[in-house]
C-alpha cells in the first residue's frame, strides 16, 4: 500500500494559488485566517483523490456499509487532524515556516465544529476516525446545525451563552451534494387506497422540506481511506410555492418555508436530558428519513433484491435519538417496496442496532402520543402495529402477567417509549462499559434482557489516540515513539512496552519534564484567557466535562471550600500547592448547574485573591471548554477527577483521555473507571466512595438523610453554612440557597442530596489527602503516571470499533491503493 507522498514545493505553490484565488492577495499580504482557508483547500485537494478512490473500491467490492446515525458529531477542528492522518505534519509545518507562518497559529484559526454536546457526540467522532483508520466502509449520518454547541462566556462569574456561528466564513472541508437531496414529510393525514390487490397508505395535506446533504471527509490514518460524514441541511421544497397563492394556501406556504428554516437552526444543548420539544422530534425524523432514503437508494442502485438489505447495510442508532429509523425503514419497505409486514419486520430487525448511553431516568425519551401522531401520522400507524405485535409477543411469553406488558410496551401511558421501540426493532442492544451493561441487564432493562438475552452485549467505549495524544500532546507522543516506535499510533496496546521504563529514573525525569512543559502551555492559555496566574509546579487537578449534578462538580468545589477553611485555620498547613481546574458547559435551562458554575467562580475569586494562603490553592474555571482546548488540558493534567455518583456515568471517555496523557484517576468505581483501574491497578489510582450496589441499595430504600451528616460533621456543616451566610457572596447571602437546599432540603429529606455528595464527602477528602501525599514522592508519581500511559491500550476506539465489527456489524476491511 502506498500512501500519499507529500511534495513541499508543490504544496507551497498550491497554498499561494489558493490565497490568490480566494482572496486576491499574495501570501505575504494574507491574514492567518486566510492562510487557514488556503491551506485547508490544499489539504482537501489531497483528500479528494483518496475519497474518490475509496468509494470506487467500496463499489467494486460491493461492501457491507455501516450507517452510524447520531444527532451529534462533536468533531473538533479538522485541519490538524487531517494533516496528521495524511501523514504530512512535518512537511506542511516546514512548508508554512518557509512561507512565514506557524502551523499552530494557522490551526488555531479554525472554529471548532461543535455539532454535539459532550461524551455521546465526541464518541461518534472518535468512532468515525477509527472506522476510517481500520478501513471499514461507514457513513456518519447527522444534522448540519446552523448553530452548534453555544459558546460560553463567563461574566461576573455567570455563564452567558453566545451563538456558535461556525459556518460564518464557510467551512472548507464540506461538499454540498445537491444530487442526493430528498423530501421529508411532516403532518397531514393518512388515507388508504385499494390498488393492485393491496392497501396503499398515502400521506396528504402534509408539509415537507427538502433535505440536502453536505459530505465531510473522514480521513483514515495513513491508509488512503476516506469515509464520509453526511450532515443534512434543510431547504424549502420549492422556494415560494406560487401555487399556494392561487389556492389561497398562502399560510401553508409560509409555514412550510419556516419549517425548513427552523429545523436545522440549532443543536439542543441538553446532555443526558429529555426536554420533549416538538422541534427536536422534527429534527430526529428529518435526518433519519433523509439518511434512510439515501441508504436505500444507494443499496438499490447496486442490488435488486431488497431482502439482501441486512447483508449489505447496518444502521447503528446512537442512543434513542435516531429510533424513528425503525418505523421509517418499515414505512419504506411496506409502502414503497410493497413488502408484507412479516417480511419487512424481519429485514428491519436484522438491519437496526441500538446503543444505550445512560441509565438516568430523566434522559429517557417518551413522546406524547398527541404530538407524535400529529407530526408523523404514517410513522405513528406503524409504531402502533409494532406495539400491537410486540405486546402479543410479551403475552405469549408471559401468559397472564400484565405487569410485563406495563413495563415493556412501546406505547403506554399515552407515550411512545423510544427505548422500548429501539430494543424491539434491533438485533443488538449494547451498553458502553461493563458495569453499565450489567446494570442494564440486571435493573434498567431487566425484563427485556430476560425475554431476549441474545440481543444484549457490551462495547466498552474508547477514544482515538491520534487526536488525543498524537495531535494534542506532541511532546509526549514523540517521547513514546522514541522509546518504543510508532506502532501505538494504529495499535495502541503496543504502548504497554513503555512499562519497562516506568522505574527508570532518567525516563521518569523526561516524562515529568514533558508534563511540566505541557503545564506551562496550559498556564499561558489560562493567563491569556482568564487572567489568572497559576504555578506550573503545583498539582494540576482537573475536572472537565458537561456540568451535571450526577457528575458532582459540586462535591469537588465543596472540598475546595473545606480545604480553604483548613488553610485559614492553619496557614502553615503542609500541603502541595494545588490548582483546581474546572471546565464545563451547563444546559441553558439547567438552573442548579448554572448556579454551580457561579459558585466555582465565586470561590475562585475569594481564594485566588487571598494572599494569606500563599498561593497554595488556586481555582480556575476555563471558559468555553471544547474539543480544541481539551486537547491541551488533558496533556497538562496530573489528576483526573472522575467523581460521578457510582452507577450514574455510563462510561465516561474523558477519563480515558486523561489516562492516555499520564494523569492519575481520582474517581469512584463508576462507568469505565472500573476498567481503567482493572488495567492500571488500584495502586496507581485514587479510588473512593460508595459502590454502585450501595448507591442502588439506598435508592431502592428511599435515599438517606444528609441531615445526620450535617449534624455530626462540623467541617461539612461549616462548608454548608458558607453557602448561605454570604461567605462567598457578601452582597447576596441567599445566592447559593438553592445549592444548599439541594443538599439538605430541610423540608423533604427524601429528596435531599440525590447524588450522595455529603455521603461520599469524607471518603473523597481522604482520597484527596492520598493524592497530596503521593505527589511528594516524585519518583512514585512519575512511575504511576507512566504506568497509566502504558496501560491505556484497551481504551482506544480502534478496539471498540473492532468489537462492534466482530459482534454486530460484520463489515469487511478494505484497502485502498493509490497507485492504480
Ligand atoms: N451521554 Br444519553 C451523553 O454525553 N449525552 C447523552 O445525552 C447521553 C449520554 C454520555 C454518557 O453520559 C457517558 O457516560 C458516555 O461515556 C458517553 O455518553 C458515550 O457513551
Amino acid at each position: 500500500m502506498s500512501s500519499y507522498q507529500f511534495n513541499k514545493e508543490q504544496f507551497k505553490q498550491e497554498v499561494c494559488a489558493n490565497v490568490k484565488n480566494l482572496f486576491r492577495k499574495t501570501i505575504s499580504e494574507a491574514t492567518p485566517k486566510q492562510v487557514f482557508q488556503a491551506v485547508s483547500y490544499a489539504v482537501k485537494d489531497v483528500i479528494i483523490d483518496e475519497w474518490i478512490a475509496t468509494h470506487k473500491e467500496y463499489e467494486k467490492q460491493d461492501v457491507k456499509t455501516l450507517y452510524y446515525m447520531s444527532m451529534e458529531f462533536l468533531m473538533g477542528r479538522a485541519l490538524g487532524n487531517n494533516i496528521i492522518n495524511i501523514r504530512s505534519r512535518d512537511g506542511i509545518r516546514e512548508a508554512l515556516d518557509e512561507l512565514g507562518f506557524d502551523l499552530n497559529v494557522i490551526e488555531d484559526q479554525e472554529r471548532d465544529p461543535a455539532l454535539g454536546n459532550g461524551g455521546l457526540g465526541r464518541l461518534a467522532a472518535c468512532f468515525l476516525d477509527s472506522l476510517a483508520t481500520l478501513g471499514y466502509p461507514a457513513y456518519g449520518c447527522g444534522i448540519r446545525y446552523k448553530y452548534g454547541m453555544f459558546k460560553q462566556k463567563i461574566q461576573d462569574g455567570y455563564q452567558i451563552e453566545a451563538p456558535d456561528d461556525w459556518l460564518r466564513d464557510g467551512y472548507p472541508f464540506e461538499i454540498r451534494r445537491d444530487e442526493y437531496a430528498f423530501e421529508v414529510k411532516f403532518g397531514g393525514y393518512v388515507r388508504t387506497e385499494w390498488r393492485d390487490g393491496r392497501n396503499h397508505f398515502i400521506q396528504d395535506g402534509y408539509q415537507s422540506v427538502r433535505a440536502v446533504p453536505y459530505d465531510m471527509p473522514i480521513v483514515g490514518y495513513g491508509n488512503n481511506v476516506v469515509n464520509t460524514l453526511m450532515i443534512w441541511d434543510a431547504e424549502p421544497i420549492n422556494t415560494f410555492n406560487l401555487d399556494s397563492f392561487d389556492k389561497g394556501d398562502y399560510r401553508n406556504a409560509v409555514e412550510q418555508e419556516n419549517l425548513a428554516k427552523n429545523i436545522v437552526e440549532v443543536l439542543y444543548p441538553n446532555d443526558n436530558h429529555y426536554a420533549g420539544k416538538e422541534l427536536r422530534l422534527k429534527q430526529q425524523y428529518f435526518f433519519i428519513s433523509a439518511s434512510v432514503q439515501r441508504a436505500i437508494k444507494k443499496f438499490k442502485s447496486l442490488h435488486d433484491d431488497i431482502h439482501m438489505l441486512p447483508e449489505k447495510v447496518v444502521f447503528q442508532m446512537n442512543d434513542t435519538h435516531p429510533t424513528v429509523a425503525v418505523p421509517e425503514l418499515m414505512r419504506i419497505l411496506l409502502d414503497e417496496e410493497g413488502l408484507e409486514w412479516d417480511d419487512a419486520w424481519d429485514i428491519t430487525t436484522r438491519t437496526c442496532a441500538y446503543t444505550n448511553h445512560t441509565i438516568m431516568a430523566e434522559a429517557l425519551e417518551k413522546w406524547p402520543l398527541e404530538l407524535f401522531s400529529r407530526l408523523l401520522p404514517r410513522i405513528y400507524q406503524i409504531v402502533e402495529e409494532i406495539n400491537r405485535r410486540f405486546v402479543e409477543q410479551i403475552r405469549r411469553t408471559y401468559p397472564g402477567d400484565e405487569n410485563k406488558v406495563r413495563s415493556m410496551a412501546i406505547i403506554y401511558d399515552g407515550q411512545v417509549k423510544m427505548a422500548h421501540l429501539a430494543i424491539a426493532g434491533s438485533f443488538s442492544v449494547n451498553g458502553v462499559a461493563e458495569l453499565h451493561t450489567e446494570i442494564l441487564k440486571k435493573k434498567v432493562l431487566k425484563d427485556f434482557y430476560e425475554m431476549t438475552p441474545e440481543k444484549f452485549n457490551n462495547k466498552t467505549n474508547g477514544i482515538t489516540q491520534r487526536r488525543f495524544l498524537l495531535h494534542g500532546n506532541e511532546l509526549l507522543a514523540n517521547w513514546v515513539t522514541d522509546k518504543i516506535g510508532d506502532e501505538w499510533i494504529t495499535d495502541l496496546p503496543h504502548i504497554k512496552k513503555l512499562a519497562i521504563y516506568a522505574d527508570d529514573e532518567k525516563c521518569q525525569q523526561e516524562f515529568m519534564n514533558i508534563k511540566y512543559q505541557n503545564k506551562i502551555r496550559l498556564a499561558k492559555y489560562i493567563k491569556e484567557h482568564n487572567g489568572i496566574d497559576v504555578d506550573p509546579r503545583s498539582i494540576f487537578d482537573v475536572q472537565v466535562k458537561r456540568l451535571h449534578e450526577y457528575k458532582r462538580q459540586l462535591l469537588n468545589i465543596l472540598h475546595v471550600m473545606y480545604l480553604y477553611n483548613q488553610l485559614k485555620d492553619n496557614p502553615e498547613m503542609d500541603m502541595v500547592p494545588r490548582t483546581f481546574i474546572f471546565g464545563a458547559k451547563a444546559a441553558a435551562g439547567y438552573k442548579i448547574a448554572k448556579l454551580t458554575i457561579k459558585l466555582i467562580n465565586s470561590v475562585a475569586d475569594v481564594i485566588n485573591n487571598d494572599k494569606s494562603i500563599k498561593g497554595k490553592i488556586k481555582v480556575v474555571f476555563i471558559e468555553d471548554y471544547r474539543v480544541s482546548n481539551a486537547e491541551w488540558i488533558f496533556a497538562a493534567a496530573d489528576v483526573s477527577e472522575q467523581i460521578s455518583t457510582a452507577s450514574k456515568e455510563a462510561s465516561g471517555t474523558g477519563n480515558m483521555k486523561f489516562m492516555l496523557n499520564g494523569a492519575l484517576t481520582l474517581g469512584t468505581m463508576d462507568g469505565a473507571n472500573v476498567e481503567i483501574v482493572e488495567e492500571v491497578g488500584k495502586e496507581n489510582a485514587f479510588i473512593f466512595g460508595m459502590s454502585s450496589d450501595e448507591v442502588i441499595n439506598y435508592e431502592t430504600n428511599g435515599g438517606y438523610n444528609p441531615m445526620d451528616i450535617f449534624n455530626n460533621d462540623q467541617d461539612i456543616r461549616r462548608v454548608l453554612m458558607q453557602l448561605i451566610n454570604g461567605y462567598y457572596a457578601p452582597n447576596n447571602t441567599e445566592l447559593f440557597r438553592d445549592l444548599y437546599n439541594s443538599l439538605l432540603n430541610t423540608l423533604s429529606t427524601s429528596k435531599a442530596d440525590t447524588y450522595f455528595n455529603l455521603k461520599d464527602f469524607r471518603s473523597y477528602a481522604e482520597a484527596q489527602k492520598r493524592v497530596d501525599a503521593a505527589y511528594r514522592d516524585e519518583k512514585w508519581w512519575a512511575k504511576a503516571a507512566i504506568m497509566n500511559v502504558a496501560c491505556s491500550g484497551k481504551f482506544t476506539s480502534d478496539r471498540t470499533i473492532q468489537q462492534y465489527v466482530d459482534d454486530i456489524w460484520h463489515l469487511d476491511k478494505v484497502t485502498v491503493d493509490m497507485d492504480e
